[in-house]
């Protein structure tokens, strides 16, 4: 089944203000190059491009007190903010282009505070070789698209964890509300913390050793709750894929999903019906390979939205009852 009816809108954020690399800025033309709402559209739902979004140009210095272009940072996700949220006041299901890591801090902060206004159950899936969960204290880098998912969680710079606050001051998101798949790159003070936390962490080697099958039906589990009309929130950093597959991203690591279990991951959560907000985020186009990154960033959106290319007979194994 279709993940929903409702008009999509691409929302652009061309910037690598938050990434250790340049190029990110590309992302959603390439996105754009490869065909993603033509993609969309042939699968039934309406489209809706919005263009980019403007801000403060990355002026490439160091870090100021553990973090870079925190100002500028702050600026883009502001922006971001409010279009993710006139996107979801008007119906809409965004997806964010970005741009690198540090946008998802304002595009799932939108995605909160619109969940807390209905009441609504928020879960998020954070699909990525890094954990994200950086602090000025941990980070090797300086880099803000290493620390989104603490500042949504409440740890980070005022003017961040500010923006990521729900109305009453409370963080964007609980720990528990977080499912992290596919990491294999954690520095070490952000390791402690994260399991700190107590986040739920899908490591590639736990996907190793039970497979895409069972990690995605435990990240998923709960969210067919009839009781709860869940809202799922996707944020795809494209370096969760194996590199040989998608080496147009800045963060590369080895040993990512390939692309049949990165394909079985976004069917999976198509088939929950619950998707409701996504981001795309750190495609390099200046370092891919013939857009061909992108083309599959889009073919594996194709899947997340409930195209299906495979058939299976009705009786075999763990085949959906709606099938
Ligand atoms: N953990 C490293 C740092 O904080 C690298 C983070 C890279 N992050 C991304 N997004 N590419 O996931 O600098
Ligand atoms: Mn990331
Ligand atoms: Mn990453
Ligand atoms: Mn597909």
């Amino acid at each position: 089944r279709a993940a929903s009816t409702r008009p999509i809108a691409l929302i652009g954020a061309p910037t690598d203000i938050g990434a250790s690399a340049r190029g990110a800025a590309m992302g959603p033309d390439a996105l754009r190059v490869a065909g993603l709402q033509t993609a969309l559209e042939n699968h039934g739902l309406r489209v809706l491009d919005q263009g980019n979004l403007s801000g403060p140009a990355n002026p490439w210095q160091t870090p100021v007190q553990g973090y870079r272009h925190l100002p500028e940072v702050v600026q883009w996700n502001q922006s971001v903010f409010d279009a993710v949220s006139a996107a979801l006041h008007q119906g809409h299901l965004p997806i964010l282009l970005g741009g690198d890591h540090c946008l998802g801090l304002g595009s799932i902060s939108a995605v909160a505070r619109h969940c807390a206004a209905l009441g609504k159950p928020l879960r998020v899936l954070w699909l990525d070789a890094h954990a994200d969960f950086n602090t000025s204290a941990l980070t090797p880098s300086g880099n803000l698209h290493g620390m989104p998912l603490a500042c949504l969680c409440g740890l980070g710079p005022e003017a961040l964890t500010q923006l990521a606050s729900l109305p009453g001051g409370a963080p964007a998101l609980r720990p528990q509300q977080i499912r992290l798949i596919g990491v294999r790159s954690v520095d070490p003070g952000e390791k402690r913390l994260v399991h700190e936390q107590g986040l739920e962490v899908f490591d590639m080697r736990y996907i190793d050793e039970v497979g895409m099958r069972q990690t995605m039906q435990q990240a998923l589990a709960g969210l067919d709750a009839s009781d709860a009309d869940f809202h799922l929130h996707v944020s795809f950093d494209v370096d969760f894929l194996d590199p040989e597959i998608a080496p147009g991203v800045a963060t590369t690591v080895p040993g990512g999903p390939t692309y049949r279990e990165a394909q079985l991951c976004m069917e999976m959560i198509a088939d929950s019906g619950r998707l409701a907000s996504l981001d795309i985020v750190e495609l390099n186009p200046a370092l891919d390979l013939r857009n061909r990154t992108a083309e599959l960033a889009v073919d594996l959106v194709e899947s997340l939205f409930g195209k299906s290319t495979l058939m299976r007979a009705p009786s075999s194994p763990g085949v959906r009852a709606a099938w």
